[in-house]
C-alpha cells in the first residue's frame, strides 16, 4: 500500500485571480468566500482535502495588493507570513496577464527567498486564447523552477483531481493532522461571519463593502418546534459611514433582506441544520485602522 502522506499548502496570488473559488474546488466545500471584487479574502483560512493516501491542509490567503490601512498591511503580512509555515505553495496566476507585473514579480521574489517548492496555477483560461497562454507560460517558466505548470479553470470540476495528484506527488510522507470529518479550522462563527460577509460582497456596489466587517453576536444551538436543529444567529454589519448603512438596509430593508436571505440559504447548507438569522447595521469610522480591530486578521 502506498504510504500516507501530508502536508500544508499556501495559495498565494494576486488579489481576485481565484484563490478561493480555487481552495473549495480543492476541499470540496465552501471555506472561503469568493467575489468578483478585490481584496475579497482578509486573513489566512485552511481548508482541508481528505484523500485515500493524503491528506492535504490548504492555507487560502488574502491576495497580494499595494496596502492603504493597516487591514490591507496586515492582510499582506499574513500572506507572506504562511510562506514560513509551509511545505509546498501553489502561486495562483491569471491567465489573461499580458506579462508579469509588479505584484507578481513580488510574489515571485518572496516564493525565490524561500526556496520553497512550487506549482504555478495559470487560472482563468475560459478567457484566453490557447497561443497567449504558451507566452505565458515561458515567460514564468524562466522566472522560477516550478515543480509544475497547470493551466485551468477554478469554476471546472475536471480540474479538481489534477492539481489534487500533483500536489501529492509533492508531498512528504506524514500523519493526518486533523480528523478526516474535518474540511476548515474555522469555527462556525467564523464561518457566518465569512458567509454574511460574502453576501454582503455579492450585492453592494463601490466601495461599501470594501468598507465593512461582520461579527457575530450571538450564536445559540437549540431544538425547534418540530425538533429539527436550529441555530439562531444574531450578527452585525460594520461599515464606515452612515450613508453606507444607508446603502446596506436598502429600501424598506430591501438590500439587507437579501443579504440576509441569502446567507441564511448559505449557512443552512454548510452547517446541515435550519438557521434563523437576524442582522443589524452599524456604522464604526475608521476601523480600517484600528489595532483592536484588525488584529483578527493577523496570522495566528
Ligand atoms: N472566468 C473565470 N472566473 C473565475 C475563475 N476562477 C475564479 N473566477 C472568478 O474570479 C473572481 C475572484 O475569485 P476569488 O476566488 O474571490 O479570488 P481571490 O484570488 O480569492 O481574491 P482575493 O481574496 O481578493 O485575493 C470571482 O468572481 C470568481 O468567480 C475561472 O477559472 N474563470
Ligand atoms: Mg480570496
Amino acid at each position: 500500500m502506498a504510504e500516507f502522506k501530508s502536508g500544508f499548502v499556501a495559495i498565494l496570488g494576486r488579489t481576485n485571480v481565484g484563490k478561493s473559488t480555487l481552495v473549495n474546488l480543492l476541499v470540496g466545500e465552501k471555506v472561503a468566500a469568493t467575489a468578483d471584487k478585490v481584496q475579497t479574502t482578509r486573513t489566512a483560512i485552511k481548508g482541508i482535502a481528505n484523500r485515500e493516501n493524503s491528506q492535504i491542509i490548504f492555507i487560502d490567503t488574502p491576495g497580494i495588493h499595494k496596502p492603504k490601512t493597516k487591514l490591507n498591511e496586515t492582510m499582506v503580512e499574513t500572506s507572506f507570513g504562511v510562506i514560513n509555515e509551509i511545505d509546498l505553495i501553489l502561486f495562483v496566476i491569471e491567465a489573461t496577464s499580458k506579462d508579469i507585473g509588479k505584484g507578481d514579480m513580488k510574489i515571485l521574489e518572496k516564493i525565490r527567498e524561500s526556496k520553497k517548492k512550487t506549482i504555478l496555477i495559470i487560472n482563468k483560461i475560459d478567457l484566453v486564447k490557447k497561443e497567449e497562454l504558451l507566452h505565458l507560460i515561458d515567460i514564468y517558466q524562466k522566472e522560477y523552477n516550478f515543480e509544475a505548470v497547470i493551466p485551468i479553470s477554478s469554476l471546472k470540476e475536471k480540474y479538481k483531481n489534477i492539481i489534487l495528484d500533483e500536489i501529492e506527488k509533492n508531498l512528504k510522507p506524514g500523519p493526518a493532522y486533523y480528523s478526516v470529518e474535518e474540511y476548515t479550522d474555522q469555527t462556525l462563527r467564523q464561518l457566518a461571519e465569512e458567509i454574511i460577509r460574502e453576501k454582503a460582497l455579492k450585492f453592494l456596489k463601490d466601495e461599501v463593502p470594501h468598507g465593512i466587517y461582520v461579527e457575530i453576536d450571538k450564536m445559540k444551538f437549540r431544538k425547534n418546534q418540530k425538533g429539527e436543529n436550529l441555530y439562531d444567529i444574531e450578527a452585525t454589519i460594520y461599515c464606515l459611514r452612515n450613508s453606507h448603512k444607508g446603502i446596506i438596509i436598502g429600501k424598506d430593508g430591501k438590500m439587507l433582506k437579501a443579504i440576509g436571505q441569502a446567507a441564511r440559504i448559505d449557512m443552512e447548507r454548510n452547517f446541515g441544520t435550519k438557521v434563523n438569522l437576524k442582522t443589524w447595521v452599524k456604522v464604526k469610522e475608521d476601523w480600517q485602522d484600528d489595532a483592536s480591530i484588525i488584529k483578527k486578521f493577523k496570522l495566528q
